[in-house]
């Protein structure tokens, strides 16, 4: 049985940190979906369309691994997705005790509405720190991204 896995985010930007969550979920279910879904809490800097193309121009820097889809989502519920495509299981990178609260009812809920599990995979600690939120600001302010973000999305923001 091939195994379906679903990576959610608002990716805005996709940073170093949810790259690094990426290709290693890649590595372990036989189809990844990296799923960009607009999160109505968050006012967003990039358009959703933008968000998906700097995803797939990210991975493997541009070389898009063919498990790998990279899509978007804006009506109904996250496991509706998920069941959509065949997925059993939703990855989630955490970061710490707050990413942990955060996701914990979420995975909960999932798993009753839908019966979707979700992995929470620790991050890799030279990224443990970077958020869309922090690059946003850095960019929005001048700074150098570069450390945050992969070559595509460093380029775009600093010449935007
Ligand atoms: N290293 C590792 N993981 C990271 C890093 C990093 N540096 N940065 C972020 N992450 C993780 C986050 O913890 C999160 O799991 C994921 O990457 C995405 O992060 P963001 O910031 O891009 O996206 P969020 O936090 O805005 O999440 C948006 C979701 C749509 C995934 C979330 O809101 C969600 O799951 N919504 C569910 C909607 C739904 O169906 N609700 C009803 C039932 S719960």
């Amino acid at each position: 049985m091939s195994r379906i896995a679903v990576v959610p985010g608002s990716f805005d930007p996709i940073t170093l940190g949810h790259l690094d969550v990426i290709e290693r979920a890649a590595g372990i279910f036989d189809e990844l979906h990296v799923l960009v879904v607009h999160n109505p809490s968050k006012s967003a800097l990039l358009p959703v369309a933008k968000r998906v193309e700097l995803i797939e121009r990210s991975i493997v820097e541009g070389r898009l691994p063919e498990n790998i889809v990279v899509t978007s989502w804006s009506v109904g519920l996250l496991v509706d997705y998920a069941t959509d495509v065949g997925a059993t299981v939703l990855v989630k990178g955490v970061r710490s005790q707050v990413d942990v609260a955060y996701e914990t009812p979420m995975a909960i809920v999932n798993r009753n509405l839908a019966g979707v599990e979700t992995i929470f995979m620790l991050p890799d600690p030279a990224h443990a720190h970077v958020s869309s939120s922090l690059v946003r600001q850095v960019a929005a302010l001048g700074g150098d991204v570069s450390p945050y973000v992969p070559h595509a999305v460093a380029h775009f923001l600093q010449s935007a």
